[in-house]
């Protein structure tokens, strides 16, 4: 499956760029990464998106827009036809779907986008999926509410936009845009990912990359490298059809969890993998690692918590060293998943690795009918 990834704003690129770089070589799942900002310095600073497809925009504007979402919108309307056909000169006729990028609580993304999906849902007939940042509580205090030192706050807002008291009225702005437009939109939540005291200008780096490293686990399945026998290869289809937008917008959450185990891989890393050999994995020991890494993405951290029994449509993932994928494991897993979240669909693949010392699973959980989260973003004051 090949992904268009679009990253509007400050985060939506710097998570694009985080992408990009997780993605590996035999298995390409990003067709085209973009990276589309107000800020110059902000793309200036993208390692992996190529310089071509990172486009400043804006003309007068040098600095983002600094949260001020009316403004955000208005760029948005002005500048979409720029930015789409920049979009038209990289390959989106050879794309599954677009992968739109964004933090939801700032301006340029949050106002871009909402235009953005508008626009390729007119000229393409391809899913649009966006992928939102939710923000940190932190973010909202100003020195006013939280009673910090005029000096503290002024350096943490220097430190890349720390203090951004518009972030959850901005968020549930942008979200309300973008419902009805968007085939479906994973969220992740920063808040529930930082740690106690930690500013998200500190972690954001950790936190792009595991979400980097959740969504590669889930689209890189989707492309094979030669020489991968998978039983089961998931497609662009299966993911249509767990984020499925008949009923309006869906809304998604990724669990992930892995772990790591012994290989003895002298001959399979390099070698072609055209020679069956016996395999020295004990039967015991590939089921319970497999067992254990469903239940870590079951019961770990998702990347928006919501009850699993609220989860309307799954995908699970099993990947990692071929010789580990036992399909009783993989078949018993899905089971779980199956009986631990409401699932009236359950879609499942595997992606062997031969290259890895790790087994991990990766759930797609859609169709999550109430977030607590989310709830409580939609009761903020505003
Ligand atoms: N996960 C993650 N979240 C981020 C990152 N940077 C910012 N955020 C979140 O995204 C929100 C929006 O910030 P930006 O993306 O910088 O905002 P923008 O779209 O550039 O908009 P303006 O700067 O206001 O023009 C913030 O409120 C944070 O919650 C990042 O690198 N990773
Ligand atoms: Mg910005």
């Amino acid at each position: 499956m090949q992904l268009e990834v679009i990253g509007v704003g400050g985060a939506g690129c710097r998570i694009a760029d985080a992408i990009l770089e997780r993605e590996s070589e035999q298995r390409r799942f990003v067709g085209d990464a973009f990276a589309f900002d107000t800020d110059a310095e902000s793309t200036a600073a993208l390692e992996a998106i190529p310089e071509q497809h990172c486009h400043w925009f804006g003309d007068t504007i040098d600095e983002g827009l600094n949260g001020n979402l009316d403004r955000g919108f208005e760029v948005g309307e002005e500048y979409v036809d720029e930015l789409g056909r920049i979009l038209d000169e990289g390959r989106p006729s050879l794309a599954d779907a677009f992968f739109l990028v964004v933090g939801s609580g700032g301006a340029t993304g949050g106002g871009v986008v909402p235009h953005l999906i508008s626009r390729l849902q007119s000229v393409y007939d391809k899913p649009v999926y966006v992928l939102a940042a939710l923000p940190a509580k932190s973010e909202l205090r100003t020195d006013e509410t939280a009673g910090i030192d005029r000096q503290a706050t002024a350096d943490s807002a220097a430190g890349v936009g720390e203090a951004r008291p518009m972030a959850e009225e901005n968020t549930v702005r942008t979200l309300k845009r973008i419902d009805g437009l968007a085939d479906a939109v994973i969220c992740f939540d920063n808040e529930a990912w930082l740690h106690t005291d930690e500013k998200l200008a500190d972690a954001r780096d950790r936190l792009n990359r595991g979400l980097a490293t959740r969504l590669e686990a889930l689209f890189g399945a989707s492309a094979a490298a030669e020489g991968d026998v998978a039983e089961t290869v998931i497609d662009a289809s299966d993911v249509a059809r767990i984020l499925d937008a008949t009923d309006g917008t869906t809304t998604a959450t990724l669990g992930y969890g892995a772990q790591t185990v012994e290989t003895d891989d002298g001959g399979s890393r390099f070698g072609l993998g055209l020679i069956p050999t016996e395999s020295s994995v004990d039967t015991t020991e590939a089921v319970s690692a497999v067992e254990t890494t469903v239940n870590k993405a079951l019961h770990g951290k998702l990347t928006l918590e919501c009850d699993l029994e609220d989860v309307n449509r799954t995908m699970v993932v099993v990947g990692g060293p071929p010789d580990w994928l036992n399909r009783k494991g993989i078949a018993d897993g899905r089971q779980t998943v199956q009986s631990e979240t409401g699932s009236a669909q359950l879609l499942g693949g595997d992606a062997p690795r031969p290259d890895s010392d790790e087994v991990y699973t990766v759930l797609l959980l859609a169709g999550i009918e109430a977030s607590d989260r989310l709830a409580s973003l939609w009761r903020s004051p505003r």
